[in-house]
This record gives structure tokens, C-alpha cells and sequence, in this order.
């Protein structure tokens, strides 16, 4: 990783991934912008910086990718052929974009080279690479003398904004699916972590995807961002971020072609705890909820219900736990959390932590930064949180646990879900008819009971109110990457009616 790289717009046609010199010209000349190694807080790269005329020529590329190009045409097999040969690529360089991840948001090098590139990417482009041949349409009864068929064709070209805290999962959510229908896509990474996706552009081109398919652009979001959202040309767009913003993209796509918008937004996830619970599993999992990747996971379980009967044991177990997290560089194994993904978000999580002492809550340990260099910040837990506190209301997207106690089950569940957000919860329980009451309760669009944070390629994911519409993964995205054509012919054989 010794040179600085200039990594342009990267569209299909042309393609550029260069390893330049930063004063280099690249291919796409423009402006750029660094993008930050976070333990450092060095310059990595610099990157180009989409503006809108690039955005408009990646829609331009994907257009006739779309209305004149193969992929739309070859068949469903071929389709999952490219992607299945996608897959052994993205396996084989594994490593390498493990290490552009991990590199670029500070996340665990174990976690990134170890689950998210086999289990979340290969696997996912795998999965899908196994629908597009079994996505189809119906034979209906109509009452008439009519043949009724619906087609499940493609929608068209796919806007798709995707965030950093996990680069290349998230490139592979919303990729993966959108190709095995037949789309083609124009996808704009984060700012802050424009590096894994570059490779993996590079990568689509080497497994056959036609010039066009997909156009992977770096930029910002208020102008790459909004030129996506408010494009007239592009059919559909897919959003994971802030709640914030996704009313922006909803915004922008309601003011120019009405497209479909599909959201995955904020969360404010209730993790509760019923006294019967296996102690110490509730402990390791309650942590591993709000604490992995950071705490920057919107499902992250940052409402910490425990029952009163067990409180002050869980507080003291749970104290423990966070005092024994190892905090350090993200490439050392045994290190179990890496610095936050940039400066900005560093400072708004120490904002949140004098807000939590301000708001009366109780500091039980950490609070402050690691160091002097690298946005490292200690595991910090507040007790005695009241609902009504900024901490347990905004969805703070860092290492900081809120724990709060109560005494019923129906007050669990009506606490749980006084919140805008409703994108996950974890319940803790040996108890069957408890796991049943709040499975359904909880108005949340993913229900860990005795788990949290199991993902596969087949659960769907997703939220309720504020956490978003439509789902990723699984058979449900597919309705989000299709749309229904149906077709009337006349029946002329009145023998067989
Ligand atoms: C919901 O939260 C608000 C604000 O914290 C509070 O005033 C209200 O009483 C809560 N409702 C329930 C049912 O807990
Ligand atoms: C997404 O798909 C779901 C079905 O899984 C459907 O109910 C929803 O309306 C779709 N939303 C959009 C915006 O396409
Ligand atoms: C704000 C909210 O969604 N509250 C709901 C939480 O769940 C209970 C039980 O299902 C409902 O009664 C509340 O309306």
C-alpha cells in the first residue's frame, strides 16, 4: 500500500482503476478528495470527486447498457453465470479488499477478511447468482375468455447510495440483487470509504459484465447523491444511511420522475433482557449488539432493557465486559475495536457522551477518547437512562451502550417501541411464550431471540416506520428490483373455456 492512488470514476465502458501517483492525471480528470486512514488520520487517497455532469454520463453508460445493451436480453442463465464467475473473483481477492475495508472505516481486519468478504459478499453474489433464473411471473385465472401472464421484468437503471460502515456488504446488498434481475446500475459509494468498490468495479469488468452495467462513481452526497436521487433517467433508487437523508432522496425522487424509492435507514434497537435469561450469554450478546463494528451498525442494539430483578448485576457484568474490550489498531488480532470511521462522527459520539452526563444519566465507565491520534473511543456505558434522553432517543452510531431498567412485559414492549425507528431487537428469554409476545409486539423489522446480529443471504432485512421501506436480501429484494407487466391474449377456442 505504498503509493497514493488516484481512483477515478470507475464506469464500465472505460473503466480506470490506476495506482498513481496523488499528483498523477488520471483518465477523468476533475477534482478529488482525500479519503482518511482513521487510526492515523493520514491521507490514504485521493479520489475523484463525481460532480454532476459525471453522474450524468455514468446514467448515460447505464442507460444504453439498459435499453440497447445484452444484459437486460441474454438469458437468466448466462446472467448467473457472470455473477457466479463475479463471485470466484470477488473469493479470490478476498484479501485485498479485506484490507481496502478495513483500511478505509477502521473496522476489524478479522471481521472484514473473515466474514463480511466470504459470508456477505461471495456468498450473497452466489445466492443471487442462484435466483436469476427463478425469477418469474404467473399463469392467472381470469373470468373471461383470456390468457392472463405477468412478466417480473427488470425496472431499469438502478440509482444505489450505499454507506461505510460496512463498504463492501453493503456494495454486495444492493448489487447482487439488482443484477440477477436484469438492471443496471449506477452506485455511489461513501465519502468516507470509496476505496473497496473500485476493486470490485474492476473485478465486474474481468467476470463479463457488459460495458454499462455498472458505473461506480465516489463523491459526496449533496452533489453525486442528489444528481442520483433527482435523475430523470435513472428508474429506481435504494438508500442506506441516515433517516435525514433518506427524506432528502425521497424528496428529490418525489420532485423529478416519481421513482420508486427503497430505504434502509436509522435505528434505535431495543435489546431486553427478562429475568429467566441466561446471565452471562445476555452480557456477551447485549455487548456484542451495540459494541461490534464500533457501534456503527444501524440495527445496533442500543437500548439496553434489563429487568429490575437483575439490573445490578447485569450493570456490574456488563461494566466488566466493556473494561476488558480490547481497543487498538484493527489489523492486530486480538484487538476487538478499531478507531471510529472519521473525525466527524468521532466528535459527534463525544458530543453524545456529554450530552448522556448533561441529560442526568450515569456514567458507569468510559467516556472519554483513546490517545492522541486515531478516532479511538473508549467503550462507554450510561445506566439509569431515562426514555426521554437524547441518548436513548437519537440513534448516536458509536460505542456508546444505554441501559435503562423496567419491570413488565408489556412495559418493554411499549417502551421498546416508543421510538421513531423500528429496525431490530433482540429479546432475551427462556421462555417461549415470552420470545412469541414480543416477536410479534415489537414493531421492528428483525427479532432476535436469544442472538443478535445473524444475518444471512436469505433473511430478509429492513425497517418499520422511520428505519425504512422495502427489504434487502433474501426473495423479498427481488420486488424491489422488478417490477409486474401483465399480458391479456384473447382465447379463441371456445371448447376449451
Ligand atoms: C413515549 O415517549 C415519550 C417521550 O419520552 C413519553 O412522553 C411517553 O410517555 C412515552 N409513552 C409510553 C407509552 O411509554
Ligand atoms: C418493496 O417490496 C415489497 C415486498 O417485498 C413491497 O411491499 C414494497 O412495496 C416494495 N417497495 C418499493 C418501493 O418497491
Ligand atoms: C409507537 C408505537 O409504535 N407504539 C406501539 C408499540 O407496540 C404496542 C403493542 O403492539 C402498540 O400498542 C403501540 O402503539
Amino acid at each position: 500500500m505504498g503509493s497514493l492512488w488516484t481512483l477515478p470514476l470507475v464506469s464500465l465502458p472505460l473503466c480506470f482503476f490506476f495506482f498513481l501517483q496523488r499528483d498523477s492525471i488520471g483518465a477523468c480528470p476533475g477534482e478529488t478528495f482525500p479519503t482518511v486512514d482513521p487510526r492515523t488520520e493520514e491521507v490514504l487517497a485521493d479520489v475523484a470527486k463525481a460532480d454532476v455532469e459525471d453522474i450524468n454520463r455514468a446514467v448515460k453508460a447505464a442507460r444504453k447498457a439498459f435499453d440497447h445493451g445484452p444484459w437486460p436480453r441474454m438469458t437468466a442463465y448466462e446472467r448467473s453465470k457472470i455473477l457466479l464467475k463475479y463471485a470466484d473473483l470477488l473469493e479470490k481477492h478476498n484479501d485485498e479488499l479485506a484490507t481496502l475495508d478495513s483500511l478505509d472505516s477502521g473496522k476489524l481486519y478479522s471481521q472484514s477478511q473473515g466474514v463480511e468478504i466470504p459470508h456477505f459478499v461471495t456468498r450473497l453474489f452466489r445466492y443471487y447468482a442462484g435466483w436469476a433464473d427463478k425469477i418469474h411471473g404467473k399463469t392467472l385465472p381470469a373470468d373471461g375468455p383470456h390468457q392472463v401472464l405477468t412478466f417480473h421484468e427488470p425496472i431499469g437503471v438502478v440509482g444505489q447510495i450505499i454507506p461505510w460502515n460496512f463498504p463492501m456488504v453493503m456494495f454486495a446488498w444492493k448489487v447482487a440483487p439488482a443484477l440477477a434481475c436484469g438492471n443496471t446500475i449506477v452506485l455511489k459509494t461513501a465519502e468516507q470509504t470509496p476505496l473497496s468498490a473500485c476493486l470490485a468495479a474492476k473485478l465486474a469488468v474481468e467476470a463479463g459484465l457488459p460495458p454499462g452495467v455498472l458505473n461506480v462513481v465516489s463523491g459526496f452526497g449533496e452533489t453525486a447523491g442528489a444528481a442520483i436521487s433527482s435523475h430523470m433517467d435513472i428508474d429506481k433508487v435504494a438508500f442506506t444511511g441516515s433517516t435525514e437523508t433518506g427524506k432528502l432522496v425521497m424528496q428529490a425522487a418525489a420532485r423529478s420522475n416519481l421513482k420508486p424509492v427503497t430505504l434502509e435507514l436509522g435505528g434505535k434497537s431495543p435489546f431486553i433482557i427478562m429475568p429467566d435469561a441466561d446471565i452471562d450469554q445476555a452480557v456477551e450478546l447485549s455487548h456484542f449488539a451495540l459494541f461490534f463494528n464500533q457501534g456503527q451498525c444501524c440495527c445496533a442494539g442500543s437500548r439496553t432493557f434489563v429487568h429490575e430483578s437483575i439490573y445490578d448485576e447485569y450493570i456490574e457484568k456488563a461494566k466488566a465486559r466493556a473494561l476488558k474490550r480490547v481497543v487498538g489498531d484493527p489489523f492486530k488480532s486480538g484487538v476487538e475495536q478499531g478507531p471510529q470511521v472519521d473525525k466527524a462522527q468521532f466528535e459527534k459520539i463525544l458530543s453524545y457522551i456529554d450530552v448522556g452526563r448533561h441529560e442526568g444519566a450515569n456514567l458507569v465507565t468510559g467516556g472519554t477518547r483513546i490517545g492522541n491520534k486515531g478516532y479511538y473511543i473508549q467503550p462507554t456505558i450510561f445506566s439509569d437512562v431515562k426514555d426521554d434522553m437524547a441518548i436513548s432517543r437519537d440513534e448516536i452510531f458509536g460505542p456508546v451502550q444505554a441501559v435503562t431498567k423496567f419491570r413488565t412485559v408489556q412495559e418493554a414492549i411499549e417502551r421498546a417501541n416508543n421510538t421513531t425507528y423500528g429496525l431490530a431487537a433482540g429479546v432475551f428469554t427462556k421462555d417461549i411464550d415470552t420470545a412469541n409476545t414480543f416477536s410479534r409486539a415489537l414493531r421492528v423489522g428483525s427479532v432476535w431471540i436469544n442472538c443478535y446480529d445473524v444475518f444471512d443471504a436469505a433473511i430478509p432485512f429492513g425497517g418499520y416506520k422511520m428505519s425504512g421501506q422495502g427489504r434487502e436480501k433474501g426473495e423479498y429484494v427481488l420486488h424491489n428490483y422488478t417490477q409486474v407487466k401483465a399480458v391479456v391474449t384473447p382465447l379463441r377456442n371456445p371448447a376449451w373455456l
